[in-house]
């Protein structure tokens, strides 16, 4: 029987789950399903294990005195309290690099998804519409103009494949990175006032928390006469989903593309009845080759926090 006890603080991936119970003694949810357990196990559980979407509060690191890792399965890590984490001496990891062409791939079908209409087209041809004629006429994306707020490695990713569509790329982030041959607008208002595609591939958190609000979205609206088109593949707490269903509702841009949602996986009924709206539930990484090789990079830095070894991938905060 393994001798290091770690929490899974949310259902984890069937690709994560075999390797991690053979290793570990796995304690699944037990923090929400049975906290008394899990105050008589606290001072037992060394690691955490967790998921893109999970949290992990001041509160739960401080209740676990033995926690030495949270290992998540995801490039995004916005749930968890790193702060807290730091200053409690444990290290956070994540899964970043190995996702980075699934999620540009999805930005990419996205884009196209909501510019080319082809949900709608597939449900035209399904209803028989066809034989009363033709469906109205789409938008072209090759040779527009991507607008991209983030340019990490996932935003890089998106953009390589943009020129190969023949679109010009333009930028919004923390900091201008001088090195790529990318135009930098120093906000995402801006940004969006000359983009016809503004796709979000952002980290979530506090510093992004509704980023994308009414101003930036009429300012897509207005780049040009068939209004801009907005696609999110970050988190959904970047964009304010209250003022894109309005935009969206009042015709004010052009339509949407939307991977992530403010309540995953409770997605607002005015929003799902939009026809020109593009709605898939969070899967920028999900395929089988992409998901198994985030749970081996998850598992791997648990595997080197306890054979004392470097860590893969820890964040950036914990280097
Ligand atoms: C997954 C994600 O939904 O990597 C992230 O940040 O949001 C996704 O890839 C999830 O983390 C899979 O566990």
């Amino acid at each position: 029987m393994p001798d290091i006890d770690i929490l899974a603080v949310s259902k984890l991936s069937p690709l994560f789950t075999p390797q991690l119970q053979a290793a570990y003694r796995v304690h699944d949810r037990l923090h929400e399903s049975n906290p008394a357990a899990l105050t008589a196990l606290a001072p037992r559980i060394r690691a955490i294990a967790a998921s893109g979407e999970s949290k992990v509060s001041a509160a739960l690191i401080e209740q676990l005195p033995a926690l030495e890792i949270i290992s998540v399965m995801g490039v995004g890590y916005d749930g968890i309290d790193v702060a807290a984490a730091k200053a409690r001496g444990v290290v956070v990891t994540h899964t970043p690099d190995v996702l980075n062409d699934d999620v540009a791939d999805l930005a990419i079908g996205l884009m196209l998804c909501a510019a080319r209409q082809l949900p709608a087209a597939d449900r035209y041809v399904r209803a028989g519409q066809w034989s009363q004629g033709p469906m109205p006429l789409a938008r072209k994306m090759s040779g527009a103009r991507l607008g991209l707020v983030g340019m990490g490695r996932i935003g890089q990713a998106i953009a390589h494949r943009a020129l190969a569509f023949g679109m010009s790329v333009a930028y919004t982030a923390r900091n201008a990175r001088p090195a790529l041959p990318y135009r930098f607008l120093a906000d995402a208002e801006s940004l969006a006032a000359e983009s016809d595609f503004l796709v979000v591939i952002t980290p979530g958190g506090a510093g992004t928390r509704r980023m994308i609000d009414a101003k930036v979205l009429a300012a897509l609206g207005r780049s040009s006469p068939q209004k801009g088109i907005l696609v999110n593949v970050a988190r959904g707490s970047v964009v304010d989903e209250a003022a894109l269903i309005d935009a969206l509702e009042r015709g004010v841009i052009g339509g949407a593309g939307l991977d992530v949602f403010e309540d995953e996986p409770n997605v607002p009924e005015r929003l799902r009845a939009l026809p020109q709206v593009v709605l898939v539930p969070h899967i920028g990484s999900a395929t089988g080759q992409t998901r198994q090789a985030m749970a081996d990079l998850a598992f791997a830095n648990l595997q080197a926090k306890f054979a004392g070894t470097p860590l893969p991938t820890p964040v950036p905060e914990c280097r």
